[in-house]
Formats: structure tokens, C-alpha cells, sequence
């Protein structure tokens, strides 16, 4: 919550600790990010060159304990995301998946072995993972999938595609989810393994400043060591989405602020009909319900920080969550647009940018369908999945 949009002054629950957090990586995208993004926006390239200095602010995998990891609490993620995502989602979602997504993984699941050999190396930024779940024909029903890993001796070869994955390309370890005799495991795929490709997907008109990438895998060996052998089963997978979701919920607030800051600033300077246009009624009860819904996303985020702090959190409150802060971000990124006219459409002002990026935010890590149905099953006790 910057002091600029707190209208509620929910910056006193926060501890001096969370509010440096947050002042921190804000400064951090102030003068580091936004200065570059309109050029990697328009390009459809990641800053590559920031990696080392988020690791240098501690926020690779920031929630973990050990391993190089900050071990932060996850009200100071929450705010991290946040203001990472005002800048761009994209920002936000190459740390979602290098900590939430990759490194959980290998700290909840791995060997002993593994947290040694990829953790450290993770924190630091020297190693980009991604995180292989969905595949072409397999989105929101990953139970599905058709990735299949079978023994070979004491390896595993693994066969199939994976669609529309973070960072693909520039990872050098994929975490692939692969289904197995014995039910749905998750493997370390080193970049360069032979029979493992990564391509990029191109032409995208959302989260340009992030790759998204398919992942091929044809006769792919990795030695047995390679299995995270914790993981069993789709919840394995399922419980490292709670984690990047999470971080959705606080991210999606960043984008929603940014949009609204734009738009306020806008009323107030631009001129139609003699007049300041945020004079006009119609203008203020847009700004109005933008804030409003912004108070609401913040209180809703603070109260899941807390309940994840003290070990309370179910993954249908994490859903409620996702489904409302997205789809509330991307209802004031439209609503900010329009003040903005027909600047709006520009580069030039961050409105459109978030507004585009936020599409996809309500449609990975679960769609708002699906985050409905996943909250009616629990509140009903009947699925309506199939
Ligand atoms: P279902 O039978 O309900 O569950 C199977 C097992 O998993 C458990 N489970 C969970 N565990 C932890 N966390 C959750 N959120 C869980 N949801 C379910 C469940 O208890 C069960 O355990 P057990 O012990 O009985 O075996 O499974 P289902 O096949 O009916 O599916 C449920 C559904 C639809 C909710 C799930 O498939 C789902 O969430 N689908 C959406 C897929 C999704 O979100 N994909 C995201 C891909 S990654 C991504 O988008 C990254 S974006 C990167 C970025 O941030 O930039
Ligand atoms: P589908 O599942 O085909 O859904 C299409 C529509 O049907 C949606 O509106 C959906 O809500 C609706 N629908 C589906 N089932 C039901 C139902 N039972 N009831 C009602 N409606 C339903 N995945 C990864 O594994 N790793 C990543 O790093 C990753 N990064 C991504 C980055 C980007 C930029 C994007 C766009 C996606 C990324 N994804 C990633 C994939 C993302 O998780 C999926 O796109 C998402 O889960 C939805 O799957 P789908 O696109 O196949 O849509």
C-alpha cells in the first residue's frame, strides 16, 4: 500500500520491516524498471540485465528459508509483488515462477542433493528455471496431460510438449510434470539435455516484456537423481500454484494502482469542455469505484498474508484471491483507459500495457472460471468441473 493510494490507512498494520520491503523494491522500479520498459515492451524482450540486481535485493524464492533464500514473510512477498507488478506483470512473473514455481519445488519436493546443487545458484540468479505444467491440449484440466516420463534402467526418458511457459528459452532448468506409472512426478530438465528444446512463442499482444516459450521433449533422458522425489501425484504441482497465486493476488493491486495513478493524474490536467474532465461526475465516479475496488483488493490481500504467515491458508481462500484482485485490476486498467481517451492507447502511458498484461493474468494460474468453480465445489460440496 504506498501512501498515495491508502485510503483506508492499512499502512499502520503493517511492521516497520514490510513497509521497508516495500519502499525498497518500489524505489527499485522507479528508477531501474520503468525507465526500460516501454523499449522492451515494444521489443518483446525481458530485461535480462535487472536478474542480478533482483537477486541482490533478496528476491529470488524471498519466501524460502536457507539455501541463499531471503526468508522473508509473505506479507513482505505480497508487497514485493506488488510493486514489482506495477511496473509490469511480466516483472512480477519472472520472480513468481523462479521462486514460487521453481525453487518451491525443489524445497518442498527435492533431495537433499538437489536444494544444494540448485538453490543457492537460484537466489542468486545464475540459473533461470521455468515450470512445465501446461501443455497444448491441457490447460486448466492438467490431469490430463500427456507428458509422459517411463524407466529405462535407472533413468527416466521423458516424451511430450509443454505450452506457454514462463521464461522457456532462458531457463537453464525446466521443472517438467510428467506422468508416470506410478501417477504424476516432477523432473529436473537441465538445459542443453539432449532431446529438450525450447522455442519461443511470438506475436504476443500480452506480457511482452516477458518469454513465453514451448517446451519440446522427445526421447529426453535424465538420470534417476533427477526426479524430485517428494512429489507425488497432480497435488504436487497444485500446491506450488497456491504459492505463485498468492503472489497474483498482492501483484495484480500493483497493476491496478499504477493504472489508477495514471488516470487520476490525467483527470486533473486534461481540458475538455473548459474543464478539468476529472470535474465532471461521470470521471469522478469512475476514479471512485477504482479506488474503492483497489481498498478492497488491498484488505483482501493483507488478511491471506496473514493466514499464510501463521500456516492457516487453504488454497480455496487463495483462489478467492486470484479470481477477484485479477479480475478487479483488469476492470480498472479498462475503466483507467477510457479517462485517458485516446492516449490511452499509447505506450507512451502504462494504462493499455497493464491492461493487456492483465488478460493474460486472469487467465494463467487458474482462470476466473476455474478459481469460481474451485470456491462453488467447496462451498456446495459439488463439483462442477465436469
Ligand atoms: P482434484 O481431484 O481436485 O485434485 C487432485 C489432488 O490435488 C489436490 N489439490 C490441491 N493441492 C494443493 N493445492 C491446490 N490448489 C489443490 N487443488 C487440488 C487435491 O486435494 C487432490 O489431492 P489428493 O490427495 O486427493 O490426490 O484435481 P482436478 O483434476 O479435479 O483439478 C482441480 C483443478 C481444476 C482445480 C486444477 O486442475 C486446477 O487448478 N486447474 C488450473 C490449472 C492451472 O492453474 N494451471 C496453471 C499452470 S502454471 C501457470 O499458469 C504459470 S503462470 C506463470 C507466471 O506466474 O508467470
Ligand atoms: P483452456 O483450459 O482451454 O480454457 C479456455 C476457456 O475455457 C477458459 O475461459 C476457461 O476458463 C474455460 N474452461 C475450461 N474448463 C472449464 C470448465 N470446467 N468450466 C467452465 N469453463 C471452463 N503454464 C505453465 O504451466 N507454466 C507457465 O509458466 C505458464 N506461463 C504462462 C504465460 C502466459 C503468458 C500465458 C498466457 C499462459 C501461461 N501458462 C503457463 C498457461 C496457463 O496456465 C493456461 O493458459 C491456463 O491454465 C488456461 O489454460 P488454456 O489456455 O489451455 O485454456
Amino acid at each position: 500500500m504506498p501512501a498515495s493510494v491508502d485510503f483506508l490507512g492499512l499502512d499502520e498494520l503493517l511492521s516497520n520491516e514490510e513497509r521497508l520491503v516495500r519502499s525498497t523494491v518500489a524505489r527499485f522500479v522507479d528508477q531501474r524498471f520503468l525507465p526500460l520498459i516501454v523499449d522492451h515492451y515494444e521489443r518483446a524482450t525481458f530485461p535480462m540485465e535487472l536478474v542480478p540486481e533482483l537477486a541482490k535485493l533478496g528476491l529470488l524464492g524471498m519466501h524460502l528459508h536457507g539455501y541463499g533464500a531471503a526468508g522473508m514473510n509473505n506479507v513482505m512477498y505480497g508487497l514485493a509483488c506488488q510493486e514489482l507488478e506495477r511496473g509490469d506483470s511480466g516483472l512480477r512473473s519472472f520472480v513468481s515462477v523462479q521462486g514460487s514455481l521453481c525453487m518451491f519445488p525443489i524445497d518442498r519436493y527435492g533431495s537433499d542433493e538437489q536444494k544444494q546443487r540448485w538453490l543457492p545458484a537460484m537466489a542468486k540468479g545464475e540459473v533461470i528455471g521455468c515450470f512445465g505444467l501446461t501443455e497444448p491440449d491441457f490447460g486448466s484440466n492438467p490431469a490430463g496431460m500427456q507428458t509422459r516420463a517411463r524407466k529405462d534402467g535407472r533413468d527416466w526418458i521423458l516424451n511430450g510438449t509443454k505450452r506457454w511457459i514462463t521464461n522457456g528459452s532462458i531457463a537453464g532448468l525446466a521443472i517438467i510434470w510428467a506422468r508416470t506409472e506410478g501417477g504424476i512426478r516432477g523432473f529436473l530438465v537441465e538445459k542443453g539435455t539432449r532431446g529438450y528444446q525450447a522455442h519461443d512463442i511470438h506475436h504476443k499482444l500480452s506480457m511482452r516484456a516477458s518469454v513465453t516459450s514451448e517446451l519440446i521433449l522427445e526421447d529426453c533422458r535424465v538420470p534417476a537423481d533427477h526426479e524430485l522425489p517428494g512429489a507425488q501425484g497432480l497435488k504436487g504441482p497444485l500446491a506450488c500454484l497456491n504459492e505463485a497465486r498468492f503472489g497474483i493476488v498482492w501483484g495484480t493491486i500493483g497493476a491496478a494502482i499504477a493504472c489508477y495513478q495514471s488516470a487520476l493524474d490525467y483527470s486533473r490536467t486534461r481540458i475538455q469542455f473548459d474543464r478539468p474532465i476529472g470535474g465532471f461526475q461521470l470521471t469522478q465516479e469512475k476514479l471512485v469505484g477504482m479506488l474503492t475496488e483497489i481498498t478492497k483488493a488491498q484488505l483482501l490481500a493483507l488478511q491471506l498474508g496473514r493466514l499464510k504467515d501463521a500456516g492457516r491458508i487453504t488454497p480455496t481462500q487463495i483462489s478467492m484471491g486470484k479470481l477477484n484482485n485479477a479480475r478487479e485490476a483488469l476492470r480498472i486498467a479498462r475503466e483507467a483507459r477510457s479517462i485517458l481517451g485516446a492516449n490511452g492507447i499509447s505506450l507512451e502511458y502504462p494504462v493499455m500495457r497493464h491492461m493487456a498484461n492483465l488478460e493474460t493474468v486472469a487467465t494463467y494460474e487458474g482462470t476466473s472460471e476455474i478459481h469460481t468453480l474451485a470456491i462453488g465445489e467447496e462451498i456446495t460440496g459439488i463439483s462442477a468441473f465436469k
